[in-house]
């Protein structure tokens, strides 16, 4: 082996064991390979090993299905239901973060959010009403629509009530998935709405679009025209397939990096009007009050944010030794252009390596090499977006927004690693 790849250090780049993202470039392959550090938990092997055949070596494996499932050894990562008091089928269930790689969310595990539950819709009896401030109203079966040129794109949904909890005086309990995962990331297949309308023959004067859902809560939200134009999907197929009911079947309204409300799920009808319609939801709903008791209205983009999905509560570590840190960023105002992590408890702070792709409104996989030395240690991440934005720490996001909001929380998070390996939520 030549010298130059035999015990190549392993730069320390942040306080409290950080290692430099080089780790996880094409080289840092080289150095594993190379054995100048140890990543991986294996234990050397016997000639011995490989004499033991299994079970599953000794018959016939099974045969083809229609339609596949996964792993019974993984029946047990699961959205996180809770219904909330009121409303019958009003509720969420949430993402298992801690339990996925990538960036993409599997459809069975994208999270959900129901006002009034998931309308049983017939695709032949469902239709698209275009009318209000147009030439010529239209009206589309779901199979009309298919026969326009369709558009794929990644995009997250993050409901805007994600990470709520941040506002409790005492960190909340519960594992990465149960306190941020009102978020998730498909690719999503469908018509873009600009098409229809411009086929429609829009009033130059119509400002504002109403979307309205046809289920028993008539989700009804106002999108300005400008949105409309720039990136708006008629959304039809999710991760290559027909979109799951609970996420909108047979169409959805789909606002690129827009709070998840206003991505209007089982859309029947836009309406093309001057003024924003004022309704239910975005009036009592979906507003957030400043300290002056005053509210804003209309604040639609994400912000940027990120989370460390693992190391996480639940996910404990095993004793000292090298650890991946990997985790999510996102943005509403574009690609996430870095994430620093930091292990000292944000004294210190090193960028992450980021996975590609990495796309505007989309979900970021970055990675970290932790050289954990067993001791009490407090990790975090915190993401910039290629508008400038940096994510704020807790402190920064109260002091901006005050203590009455209820809504759009992207504060940094933290987890304490204590020293029997045990990861919780704490603040600062
Ligand atoms: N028609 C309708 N659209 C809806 C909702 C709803 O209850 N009814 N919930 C909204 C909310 S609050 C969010 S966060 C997103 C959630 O999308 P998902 O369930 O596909 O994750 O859908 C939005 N669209
Ligand atoms: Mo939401």
């Amino acid at each position: 082996m030549p010298e130059s790849k035999k015990n190549i250090p392993m730069e320390e780049v942040a306080g409290n064991g950080l290692l430099h993202r080089r780790v996880f470039l094409s080289q840092g392959a080289a150095l594993i390979s190379a054995g100048s550090f140890n990543l991986l938990t294996a234990r050397p092997a016997s000639a011995q090993t490989t004499v033991d055949i299994p079970p599953w070596m000794k018959v016939p494996g099974a045969g083809m299905s229609g339609y596949g499932s996964r792993a019974a050894h993984e029946d047990y990562i699961q959205r996180n239901p809770v219904s909330a008091l009121g409303t019958t089928g009003s509720g969420g269930s949430r993402t298992p973060l801690q339990s996925l790689e990538g960036m993409i969310t599997p459809s069975a595990l994208h999270f959900e959010r129901h006002h009034s539950g998931i309308p049983d819709i017939n695709p032949d009896d469902h239709r698209l009403l275009i009318h209000g401030m147009v030439d010529r109203p239209l009206i589309f079966t779901m199979d009309a629509l298919s026969r326009y040129p369709m558009v794929s794109r990644i995009h997250f949904i993050e409901c805007s009530g994600n990470s709520r909890v941040g506002f409790n005086i005492e960190p909340a309990l519960g594992s990465c998935g149960d306190l941020h995962g009102l978020v998730s990331c498909s690719e999503w297949t469908g018509v873009s709405l600009a098409i229809l309308l411009e086929e429609a023959g829009i009033d130059p004067r119509a400002q504002w679009v109403l979307a309205e859902g046809a289920d028993a809560a008539v989700m009804s939200r106002s999108v300005p025209v400008e949105k409309i134009m720039d990136d708006a999907l008629l959304a039809l197929y999710q991760n290559g397939e027909r979109l799951r009911p609970d996420n909108g079947y047979p169409i959805r309204l789909l606002l690129p990096g827009y709070e998840g409300n206003i991505s209007v799920k089982w859309l029947r009808r836009i309406k093309v009007t001057a003024e924003p319609t004022m309704t239910r939801d975005e009036t009592s709903k979906y507003t957030d009050l400043r300290q002056d008791g005053k509210s804003l209205i209309f604040t639609f983009p994400m912000e940027v944010k990120s989370v460390i999905t693992s190391p996480s509560p639940g996910l404990s570590m095993s004793g000292s030794g090298l650890y991946e840190i990997s985790g999510l960023a996102w943005s509403g105002s574009g690609k996430i252009i870095a994430v620093e992590v930091s292990a000292d408890g944000g004294r210190s702070w090193a960028r992450a390596a980021l996975s590609e792709p990495v796309l505007s409104k989309a979900m970021t996989r970055f990675r970290m090499a932790w050289r954990w030395n067993g001791g009490d240690a407090v990790i975090k991440s915190r993401a910039i977006d290629e508008s400038g934005a940096i994510q704020p720490s807790r402190d920064q996001l109260l002091e901006e927004k005050g203590t009455k909001f209820n809504y759009h929380y992207n504060g940094i998070q933290s987890w304490r690693v204590a020293s029997d390996g045990e990861v919780v939520n704490v603040y600062g």
